[in-house]
């Protein structure tokens, strides 16, 4: 008889281990909800990859996330600029529709919307885990003048961001400080800190001042001279906070343990993940054993970094086993500079290497130097890999997690924002046919390859950072299926195509 219970205990046993076995590992609909991570580079060129054409820079992480997905020829971000770029990935639409959507500086008040609907709300009221982690440069707080010793909101956690670790603005303006959530991070109460963009606060030496204690030499003409931090002259002034205070040096480093300890905890819960990186934006200044590894100056060097970051990622995502319910977006916010303020040799140094690839312009242009940049997409399993002309941009990302995710967009809300969904998952090689770029002053239009620049009397060359604007007082038109590097300028040729392209630009900016 005992046997028998025995048995009887064994055979129960055994049902519900089986059960707990098949139950386990079968994740929430697996499928349907992948982990999302989008990683934005800041201010990295179409060439700047040796995926992308570069042959005198190696990035080896990226191109393997480039090879196990699609590699896009024809990516965008909406402008020239980071924080216009920033503006559209997060709302869906043009920020040119909008005033201040301009380079912000470091105190500004939040520009986007809390009562609309955003990327990482999208996420969120579908159940994901949501966090970013990186540069933000979208404002924070109701406004300019603010307690930032204090909570400072509203910023990325009243838009859907349920966790983040930032930095304010960029890493060559004050308040060179991390937020997390809405607290500055390591801040002492007896040291505040103050911030202003008008007049000197406080005592500490400016770049102006005191150039001999720089460790980088501002670009004459460039500004970037106000208060000195980490031996780095800085835009915008600064006191206190003294303990607070980032090393550049470790910002990379920074970013990367934060996102890890994200993706970690999240592991076994869908999550979004916006991993907002500064390289190689200035000032460059990547952590030591980076420094003079690419034998192209800092900006060379923090290409490695960003490239080893990605790499750290993507390992992680291996480590945990969640790679093959993971997809990886990467991007750029805008087009590439050598000489954006600072004296760090990108310019002497570039040895060849062509930052746009064969593109003509980069950041601040209306050329598509400014706005095509490196463009990838990867879920191993799930998307094939492939290299696909499609016209996609950041901007889509919205109303395409709209679609995989099935949860649909309000009326009203994200309204440039398409659904390129197929494109993404490398199901179709087609993506949008129209799309608008903008440059620092002016808007081009792109319908099925046929490029229109606005005529404009902006200067046609930016001297200080070198860089083509693609500004002229007469109509430009480019055929880019053929002409790429915007070399002829067709517009005389082809007056109707010039009157149809003016039109539909007319008509976008009603809409
Ligand atoms: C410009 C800065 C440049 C960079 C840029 C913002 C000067 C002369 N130049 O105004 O150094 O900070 O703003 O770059 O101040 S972005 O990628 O965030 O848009
Ligand atoms: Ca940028």
């Amino acid at each position: 008889k005992r046997l028998v219970m025995n048995k009887g205990l064994l055979a129960f046993a055994l049902v519900t281990l089986s059960y707990a076995v098949s139950a386990q590992p079968v994740k929430k609909g697996t499928q349907k909800s992948p982990n999302v991570i989008y990683i934005y580079a800041d201010d990295l060129g179409y060439g700047d990859l040796s995926s992308y054409s570069a042959t005198g820079i190696h990035t080896p992480n990226l191109d393997k996330l480039a090879a196990s997905g699609i590699r896009f020829t024809n990516g965008h971000c909406t402008s020239a600029t980071c924080t216009p770029s920033r503006y559209a990935l997060m709302t869906g639409k043009y920020p040119w529709r909008k005033k201040g959507t301009g380079i912000l500086p470091g105190d500004a008040a939040l520009i986007i919307p809390t009562d609309k609907t955003t990327l990482p709300k999208l996420f969120k009221q579908s159940g994901y885990h949501t966090a970013i982690v990186g540069k933000w440069h979208l404002g924070l707080g109701e406004a300019v003048a603010k307690d930032w010793n204090g909570e400072v909101k509203p910023g990325p956690n009243e838009v859907g961001f349920d966790y983040s670790f930032i930095f304010p603005a960029t890493a060559d303006r004050v308040p060179t400080v991390f937020l997390e959530n809405h607290q500055v991070v390591a801040l002492e109460a007896k040291d505040p800190i103050s911030v202003d963009y008008k007049n000197k606060v406080g005592d500490d030496p400016t770049g102006k001042d005191h150039p001999e204690l720089l460790k980088l030499q501002s670009s004459p003409g460039q500004g970037h001279n106000q208060t000195i931090v980490n031996g780095i002259g800085r835009i915008g002034y600064m006191s206190g906070g003294k303990l607070a205070r980032w090393t550049d040096e470790e910002l990379s480093p920074t970013f990367l343990a934060k996102a890890e300890d994200f993706i970690r905890e999240n592991q076994h819960h869908p999550f979004f993940l916006y991993y907002a990186l500064t390289e190689p934006h200035v000032p460059r200044m990547p952590a030591t054993r980076f420094k003079g590894k690419s034998g192209l100056g800092l900006r060379g060097d923090a290409i490695l970094q960003l490239d080893w970051a990605v790499g750290e990622i993507l390992n992680q995502l291996k480590l945990l086993g969640i790679e093959k319910n993971t997809l990886v977006v990467f991007s750029s916010d805008n087009g590439p500079v050598l000489d954006d303020g600072y004296e760090d040799e990108a310019v002497e140094r570039f040895k060849g290497h062509a930052p746009a690839g064969i593109l003509r312009g980069g950041k601040y242009s209306v050329l598509e130097g400014g706005t095509r940049v490196p463009f990838i997409a990867s879920w191993p399993g799930t998307i094939k890999p492939q290299v696909s002309p499609a016209l996609v941009s950041q901007i889509d990302l919205l109303s395409s997690f709209s679609k995989l995710l099935n949860r649909p967009i309000p009326q009203g809300d994200a309204t440039d924002s398409e659904n390129v969904l197929d494109a993404l998952l490398g199901k179709s090689q087609k993506g949008r046919s129209v799309l608008i770029e903008q440059g620092i002053t002016e808007l081009a239009i792109v319908k099925d390859g046929w490029k229109y620049i606005t005529p404009n009397n902006g200067e046609a060359y930016m001297p200080l950072v070198g860089i083509e604007t693609g500004n002229l007082p007469e109509p430009q038109l480019y055929n880019l299926n053929v002409d790429a590097a915007e070399k002829n300028n067709l517009a005389a040729k082809y007056p109707e195509k010039v009157k149809e392209l003016a039109g539909l630009l007319d008509a976008a900016k009603q809409k």
